[in-house]
C-alpha cells in the first residue's frame, strides 16, 4: 500500500463472520433491542458506579463531526442534587403540563404515555447522567474551536449510551426537560456547553408497567429507491 498521508493512519481490519453468522448476530442484536422500553418507574436498588462509566466509555467510542467528541457525561448520584434536579425540572414540567405551554397537539400527541409534571423518578433512581453538547471548544489561549455536526454526533453518542445500558439490564428514559437550563447551573457547566438530554438511570421497578406501544413495521420503515412499483 503506497498511500501518501499528511496525519498518522494504522491499519483497521475488524472481524468478520459468513453469511449465516452476520445474520445470527444481526437478528440476536434486534432482538436485543426490540426488548428496550423507556421506564418511568424504577427501583431505588443501587447500580455499581462501574456500570454507569462503560454506559459512557461506550457512548465515547460513537463517530463524531471531525472527531471532536463533542460531548461531555455528567453523572450525579448524590441525593442533593438529584433532590434539587427533580424540583428544579417539575417547576418547568408544571408550566407545561399545568400551565399550558403544551400545545393542545403537543399534549393528544403524549396522552398515551401518561406522562405529568410528577419526575419523582429522578429522586429514585441510583444514578443521573446529564449529557451536555458542546456547542464549540476553548483553546488554551481561549479561542473558540468550532464545532461540526454536534447534534448528530452528541445524538449517536447517546444513543449508544441507552444501548449499553439496555445490554447490562439497566433502565433509562431520554428525558427533556424544557426548557432544561438548569441543568446548567445545577451541574455547573460552562457557556459553551448545552444541556441535550437527562437520563435517570436504575433498574425497572419490579411492578414497572410502560404504555403498550407497537413499533412500527419494516414495511413503514424501509423505502427501495428507485420506488418499487407492485403489478
Ligand atoms: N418534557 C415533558 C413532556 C414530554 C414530551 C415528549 I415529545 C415526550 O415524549 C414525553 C414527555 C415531560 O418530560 O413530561
Amino acid at each position: 500500500m503506497d498511500r501518501q498521508h499528511t496525519h498518522p493512519f494504522v491499519p483497521y481490519r475488524p472481524v468478520r463472520y459468513d453469511e449465516a453468522e452476520m445474520v445470527a448476530r444481526g437478528r440476536a442484536f434486534a432482538d436485543l433491542l426490540d426488548r428496550r422500553r423507556s421506564v418511568r418507574f424504577f427501583s431505588d436498588e443501587p447500580v455499581p458506579r462501574e456500570c454507569v462509566d462503560l454506559a459512557i466509555e461506550a457512548a465515547n467510542t460513537a463517530p463524531s463531526g471531525a472527531h471532536q467528541q463533542p460531548w461531555k457525561f455528567v453523572v450525579i448520584g448524590d441525593a442533593e442534587t438529584k433532590r434539587r434536579i427533580r424540583e428544579a425540572a417539575e417547576v418547568e414540567e408544571r408550566q407545561n403540563y399545568e400551565g399550558g405551554r403544551l400545545t393542545p397537539e403537543w399534549r393528544e400527541a403524549l396522552a398515551p404515555l401518561e406522562t405529568d409534571s410528577d419526575k419523582g423518578y429522578l429522586e429514585v433512581v441510583p444514578w443521573i447522567v446529564v449529557c451536555f453538547a458542546e456547542k464549540y471548544s476553548l483553546l488554551p489561549g481561549g479561542e473558540r474551536r468550532k464545532h461540526y455536526y454536534v447534534n448528530e454526533s452528541v445524538g449517536i453518542a447517546c444513543g449508544m449510551f441507552i444501548t449499553a445500558l439496555h445490554t447490562m439490564g439497566l433502565s433509562t428514559l431520554t428525558h427533556t426537560p424544557n426548557p432544561m437550563a438548569f441543568l446548567s447551573e445545577i451541574c455547573e457547566r460552562p457557556a459553551n456547553e448545552r444541556p441535550y438530554i437527562l437520563f435517570p438511570i436504575g433498574y425497572a421497578a419490579p411492578d414497572a408497567e410502560v404504555p403498550d406501544l407497537r413499533r412500527k413495521p419494516l414495511s413503514e420503515v424501509i423505502v427501495e429507491s428507485p420506488a418499487v412499483t407492485r403489478a
